[in-house]
């Protein structure tokens, strides 16, 4: 029985994964290593720092850089995230992510939030989301990021349900495989190649509905 959805924020919620994206190209052209929104894939939710260190795999290696440095390129892309978040509004939600909520809490299902980000506070404010999550899990709340599963299993303690009661959804591979490794069915939206061990792949957000998982998951779930 499906008694809690939760929810990625970053690519699922709003579309903030292409502002992280655009802050972490202004560094990696700087250090004059190749990054392309293909390559991006990878970072999508994994934390600050091991994301730099995936853009320096791509050139001279996460070792060519002291801590010290490797701090400071970290708060510069988080500075230029943070000016491209500021003009962000309720209208920045999503297609069909509020119609969704709706439709979750006329259902009596519990509803999560979980994103590893540091900024996701700032985001939920700016939303004026963060009343229509019963629990936000974040990296106040948990260390280590997806692909661990940390951040679901927060959640599920916190909403007190099984992780057979839960569906995740996410738009990266790390959180599809989050989701797997906390013991959820996940739902992902976004690139089929990408998003291939989801239980079922959306194109959209729009494409979202009690209904769909209700008849594509229920079944399945203990
Ligand atoms: P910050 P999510 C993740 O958020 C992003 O997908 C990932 O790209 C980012 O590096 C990570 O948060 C840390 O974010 O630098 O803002 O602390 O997808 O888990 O909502
Ligand atoms: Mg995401």
């Amino acid at each position: 029985m499906i008694k809690a959805v939760i929810f990625d924020l970053d690519g699922v919620i709003t579309d903030t994964a292409k502002y992280h994206y655009e802050a972490w190209k202004k560094i990696a052209d700087e250090l004059g290593i190749p990054f392309d929104i293909e390559y991006n894939e990878k970072l999508k939710g994994v934390s600050r720092m091991e994301s730099l260190c995936l853009i320096l795999d791509n050139g001279p290696g996460r070792d060519s850089l002291t801590l010290e440095e490797k701090n400071e390129l970290c708060e510069r892309k988080n500075k230029i995230y943070k000016e491209l978040i500021g003009s962000l509004r309720p209208s920045d939600v999503l297609p069909g992510i509020n119609e969704f909520i709706s439709e979750l809490k006329k259902n009596h299902i519990l509803i999560g939030l979980a994103s590893v980000s540091k900024n996701a506070p700032e985001i939920l404010n700016r939303l004026e989301l963060r009343d229509s999550f019963d629990y936000v899990a974040d990296a106040s709340t948990v260390e280590r990021s997806k692909p661990y599963p940390d951040v679901f299993i927060d959640n599920l303690i916190n909403l007190g349900v099984n992780p057979g009661e839960a569906i995740g959804v996410e738009d990266a591979e790390s959180g599809i495989e989050a989701i797997h490794r906390a013991g959820m069915k996940a739902v992902g939206i976004g690139n089929k190649k990408v998003l291939k061990d989801a239980d079922i792949i959306l194109s959209t957000s729009k494409e979202l509905s009690f209904s769909l998982l209700y008849t594509s998951l229920e079944m399945t779930m203990r």
